[in-house]
């Protein structure tokens, strides 16, 4: 009986990658998002059993509905990958959008501790399981411009290591798996659709790709079950921190 891996936001860069990446090693998915078209499409190329979700992290009943719609056979869920987020603008503080702050603190913060809530309690049930959370470096260190997304992954460290605590009576394991600059959609949907800006944040620098991080990923999920990767913090080759990048330009 192949294991099952459910993915948050699998219809794009690292959640895709992930998704194809646990594909490949032996998993059956459980891909969630908001776009059934790209889920659709995921499901057909992946060489493995996969079950589509529709829903949007940020709304609770939904969520919980869809969860509550996972079929019996499907619930046994081995690995949860809490990746759906984002991050919205680059303004000092002072002068950010509330509601892309508003955007980011639902997703990313409680789309996430929703997912954990729902999933979770059946792992402890069953004494098995692995949560793996994307932070990232912005919850290390605040960069100029990063304010509420870098609070909104400080936040993922602190629920990350709550969680470790919390079920360290169990064989569950929770790891936060914190990248650098990846290349994604990640910059277009942070600068609203402004490529060239997007493209701005990968000049002078081989950045990360999706699967550089599903690699991690999938390598926490497969280590032997009394080996806990806690934390993992991934950068770009010549990118130190959030805020310290040598560009080649
Ligand atoms: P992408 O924009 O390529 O992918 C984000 C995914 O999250 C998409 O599938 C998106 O779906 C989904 N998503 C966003 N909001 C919601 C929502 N409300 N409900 C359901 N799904 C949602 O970016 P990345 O792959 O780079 O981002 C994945 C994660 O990695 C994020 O948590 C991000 O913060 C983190 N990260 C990214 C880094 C980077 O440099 N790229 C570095 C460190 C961490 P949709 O297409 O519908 O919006
Ligand atoms: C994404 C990486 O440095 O752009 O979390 O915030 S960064």
């Amino acid at each position: 009986m192949k294991k099952t891996a459910l993915i948050t936001g699998a219809t794009s860069g690292i959640g895709e990658a992930c998704a194809r990446k646990f594909a490949e090693g032996g998993y059956r998915l459980i891909i969630t998002g908001r776009n059934e078209q790209k889920l659709n499409q995921l499901k057909d190329e992946l060489d493995t059993e996969v079950l589509t979700l529709r829903y949007d992290v940020r709304d609770r009943k939904a969520t919980e509905a869809a969860v509550k719609s996972i079929p019996e056979g499907w619930t046994d869920i081995d690995v949860l990958i809490n990746n759906a987020g984002l991050a919205l603008g680059l303004e000092p503080e002072y002068e950010g959008d509330m509601d892309d702050w508003e955007t980011m603190i639902d997703t990313n913060i409680k789309g996430l501790l929703t997912m954990t809530r729902l999933i979770v309690p059946g792992m402890v049930e069953r004494n098995r399981g692995h949560v793996i959370n994307i932070g990232s470096v912005a919850g290390d260190a605040a960069y100029a411009g990063g304010n509420v997304y870098c609070a909104t992954k400080s936040a993922v460290k602190a629920i990350t290591d709550g969680l470790r605590i919390d079920v360290a009576h169990t064989a569950v394991r929770v790891t936060n798996l914190k990248p650098g600059l990846v290349e994604t959609r990640f910059s277009n949907v942070r600068f609203h659709g402004d490529d060239a800006r997007a493209d701005n944040v990968y000049k002078g620098i081989t950045p990360l790709t999706g699967t550089d991080i599903a690699d991690v990923a999938f390598y926490a999920a497969s280590a032997p079950a009394h080996v806990q990767i806690a934390e993992v913090l991934i950068l770009a080759t010549h990118q130190a921190n959030g805020s310290v990048i040598h560009r080649k330009l």
